[in-house]
């Protein structure tokens, strides 16, 4: 017996079912959410590609980039340095620094990755005139000729006034001024308190480098050093000259190489040599004079920089005419800065100074450092040391 065949239940009949029909209204809808569909989704592709754009530096750097005071950007370009004519005849004992763009200032980062310089950066493009430069230091046979012509007498050989130094007791304030001593054997140097090295040394001066019983003599060639500011000022007046700028100061000392290290190039040493002098070992306590001196040397003991000046790193700090600011650089001139009206430094708020360059006999590695080209340091304008001295400039005619 044949049973009646079931009709077939499956998707072949559903295919056959008739479709809803829509009203022009549904259809419309329809149409405006497909567009909105796609409109979205191409919405969704520029809003990322904007976001990404605008957010990038956040979103390749999660972690933070360094932030440079002003956050200009920096794009680099070889600097234009002006041709090297001298306009005449070099003045005595002087060079011709032909000027022109530099970039100024050094990020070098220390071992932790910060900036080793805080108050060198940021890098930044400066244009300075020509004029022309001491190739050397200020010898003590120089200075000799100044006191000499005009009886100066130096801020470390006159009695301090009491006002600068009110706790100090009238009876000790003899003529003093900063020497450098290595510390006690075994003393333990927190190298953030510098007077472990620096002895107040009553009675020394440019004349007694050491103090009573110490002279000059054999080392007139050697830079002048107990010189303050005022001093180094009073020099270069008399010698109808003036101190440079801190940027011609950089610009002279980096001898026409763009973005380096050092005066010359972006090695300490030189096939084993050191090209200044500093100091070796771990300072303060073990210096092991790989460069030949302990303290200062005769001036133009290593080779010139490619200006033809020499010592520009190291041997003794040089005192230049600007104010010192450690934030100056986030917004100064373009062209031939000069510097901020006034000195201020928060670690010493009360301290009036101006710009030291180029460190000293008393830079090591492991302190100071700043025989890097680009690095700054400062001094209080009636202070001195037997670790500085300065140089002078003269204006083209
Ligand atoms: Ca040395
Ligand atoms: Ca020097």
């Amino acid at each position: 017996m044949k049973t009646k065949k079931k009709p077939h239940s499956g998707p072949a009949n559903q295919t056959s079912l008739p479709q809803p029909t829509l009203t022009p209204r549904q259809a419309a809808l329809e149409k405006l959410y497909r567009f909105l569909k796609i409109a979205g989704f191409i919405a969704v592709i520029i809003a990322m590609v904007v976001v990404g754009t605008i957010y990038s530096e956040q979103i390749l750097y999660p972690f933070g980039k360094k932030e440079l005071p002003s956050g200009k950007p920096i794009v680099f370009r070889e600097p234009k340095l002006n041709p090297n004519k001298p306009p005449g005849p070099a003045p005595d004992g002087m060079v011709w620094i032909p000027g022109g763009e530099f970039y100024m200032g050094c990020e070098a980062e220390d071992d932790k990755g910060e900036l080793a310089f805080p108050d060198a950066a940021e890098i930044h493009l400066v244009y300075v005139d020509g004029f022309w430069m001491d190739k050397y230091e200020v010898t003590n046979a120089l200075f000799a000729k100044f006191v000499e012509a005009t009886g100066y007498v130096t801020w470390a050989e006159k009695r301090p006034d009491p006002k600068d130094f009110p706790h100090v007791p009238l009876k000790h304030l003899d003529p003093f001024s900063l020497v450098f001593k290595v510390p006690a054997k075994g003393e333990k140097v927190d190298l953030r308190n510098h007077r472990s090295w620096w002895d107040i040394r009553y009675g020394a001066s440019w004349k007694q480098p050491e103090g009573p019983g110490s002279n000059i003599k054999g080392r007139e060639n050697h830079p002048v050093v107990h010189v303050c500011y005022h001093d180094a000022v009073a020099y270069c007046a008399w010698a109808k000259k003036r101190l440079p700028t801190e940027a011609e100061w950089e610009f002279a000392a980096r001898g026409g190489h763009n973005r380096k290290l050092f005066c010359w190039g972006d090695d300490l040493k030189v096939k084993g040599k050191w090209l200044c002098n500093a100091w070796q070992g771990k300072f303060p306590s073990q210096n092991t004079k790989e460069d030949g001196y302990e303290t200062t040397a005769p001036v133009g003991s290593y080779p010139h920089n490619d200006y033809g000046l020499y010592d520009m790193a190291g041997n003794v700090w040089e005192w230049c005419a600007d104010w010192y600011q450690p934030e100056y650089y986030a917004d100064s001139p373009e062209r031939n800065p000069q510097g901020p009206k006034i000195g201020f430094d928060f670690f010493e708020p009360g301290a009036a100074k101006r710009v030291q360059r180029g460190g000293s006999f008393l830079c090591a590695e492991n302190y100071c450092a700043r025989y890097v080209v680009g690095s700054r340091h400062n001094g209080e304008i009636t202070s001195a040391a037997n670790h500085v001295g300065f140089r002078c400039v003269m204006d083209a005619k």
